[in-house]
This record gives structure tokens, C-alpha cells and sequence, in this order.
């Protein structure tokens, strides 16, 4: 991670947050830019972040930090009030793959609880890993750029998706990867295991790496158009 985000999160009102949240162990997982360019930058389809990268319990978040003011016109993140605490829905896409984003019309689906979380530039956003969350395309003429960090307890453990890069690396290459990623305290070794509701993110979208390449290449509907998202 960039030097000046790792210094943000470790040492800000982020890190409070954290804390009250995750608890004294917390790990980060992964760190995104995500811009959306001026006058069409692409939408985020409905999802629930669960579903790319599902663990052993869901003491789980992503914060987004506004680099730039965030108001109903550049593409603002919006969210399910709640919908953290409802059933893990459906993000398979028409070809039977995995497409990171759930069905407009999957009954579990209340559009109309949405609310649209705006704010200046320094302003940030926490949403928890089940939570229903997507965000409009970008009609202004200014670009959208929101920094997200998607933490963890130290005691969640990746089951698949992902985080799954870890069932690559050697026993030496995990515990080294375990200590970089923690953000404070120490790493475990006995994850905590909750009964939730878990589907797993296989078979894969045709191209993954990036939540705009998974849900164009595996067929999202959108939520925000009747067409489907348009292919790159
Ligand atoms: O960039 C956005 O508006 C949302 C991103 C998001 O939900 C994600 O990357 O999981």
C-alpha cells in the first residue's frame, strides 16, 4: 500500500474506528482507488462484499475515504440500511458464473431502502461486509475518486475469493503475509468461527481483478439501467 494510505489508516480517526469496530487485532486485506471519470464513469452494481470474500465470521468492514467532495451526481456509494443483518444473496450471473452483483429483481432486493451517503472531500464511509451496498455512474463533469480499505479482524479467516491467494503461498510466505497485513495488534492463529450464511464466488467471472471487470465480464444486471452493463 502507498506509504501516505498505510499512514491514514494507522494513525487517524480511522484507526478509533477500527478499533470500536474490529476490535485490538486488525488486518487489512485489500486497499483500492476506485475513480470514476467525469461525465460517464462507470456504476458499481448491487452486491454484498461477503460474497467475493467470504471468512470464518463477518467482524468485517470497508471504509471509503473521499479524496475528492462526493455528491448525488459523481457516482456516491449507496447503501442497505440493515441489509448486514438479512440472507447472503444470489451474485450469479446468466452464464452460471460468478458476477459480483445480485439479481435487480432477487426478491431480497428493496431498492427503495437505499440512502446515498454524500459528503466533502476528507469525509469518510463504513460499511460492513454484508451490507448491500453499489454506486451510480458519474453524470457530472468532475471525476469521482474514493480510496477504499477493506479490514478485518485478525481472527476472520478467508474462506475463498479474494483473499484466496493465501492458499498459494508457502507456510513461511503466509506467516510473513499475516504479519504485513495486520494494522495493529498481533495475528492469530485460532480463527472464530460463526454459523452465517456463506456462498462461495465460483466458478469464477470470465476476468476478474477488479470489481468493474468481474461484474462486466460475468453478465451483471443493472440496477441502474435496463441494460445489462455494458462490455469494456
Ligand atoms: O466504487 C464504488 O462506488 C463502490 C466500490 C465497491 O463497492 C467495491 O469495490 O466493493
Amino acid at each position: 500500500m502507498v506509504p501516505l494510505f498505510c499512514d491514514v489508516l494507522k494513525n487517524s480517526a480511522m484507526t478509533e474506528v477500527l478499533v470500536d469496530l474490529l476490535g485490538a487485532d486488525t488486518v487489512i486485506q485489500t486497499s483500492k482507488l476506485n475513480t470514476k471519470a467525469p461525465g460517464g464513469g462507470q456504476a458499481v452494481e448491487w452486491h454484498q462484499d461477503w460474497a467475493f470474500y467470504p471468512a470464518t465470521n463477518d467482524s468485517m468492514l470497508a471504509i471509503g475515504l473521499m479524496l475528492e467532495d462526493v455528491d448525488l451526481e459523481n457516482g456516491p456509494l449507496q447503501v442497505i440500511p440493515g441489509s448486514h443483518k438479512g440472507p447472503v444473496l444470489s451474485h450469479m450471473g446468466p452464464n452460471g458464473r460468478f458476477c459480483g452483483a445480485v439479481d435487480p429483481s432477487d426478491p431480497d432486493f428493496d431498492l427503495d431502502k437505499a440512502v446515498t451517503l454524500t459528503g466533502k472531500a476528507g469525509s469518510m464511509t463504513v460499511h460492513h461486509v454484508r451490507m448491500l451496498h453499489g454506486s451510480a455512474p458519474n453524470t457530472s463533469d468532475r471525476a469521482r475518486l474514493i480510496c477504499f480499505y477493506e479490514c478485518a479482524a485478525a481472527d476472520a479467516w478467508p474462506l475463498t475469493g479474494g483473499s484466496s491467494y493465501i492458499h498459494k503461498l508457502t507456510q513461511e510466505e503466509l506467516w510473513q503475509d499475516m504479519q504485513e497485513r495486520m494494522i495493529f495488534g498481533e495475528p492469530t492463529l485460532t480463527p472464530r468461527m460463526e454459523a452465517l450464511p456463506v456462498r462461495l464466488c465460483l466458478p469464477p467471472a470470465p476476468t476478474g481483478g477488479s470489481i468493474f471487470k468481474t461484474q462486466k465480464t460475468g453478465g451483471a444486471k443493472s440496477a441502474f439501467a435496463k441494460q445489462p452493463v455494458a462490455a469494456e
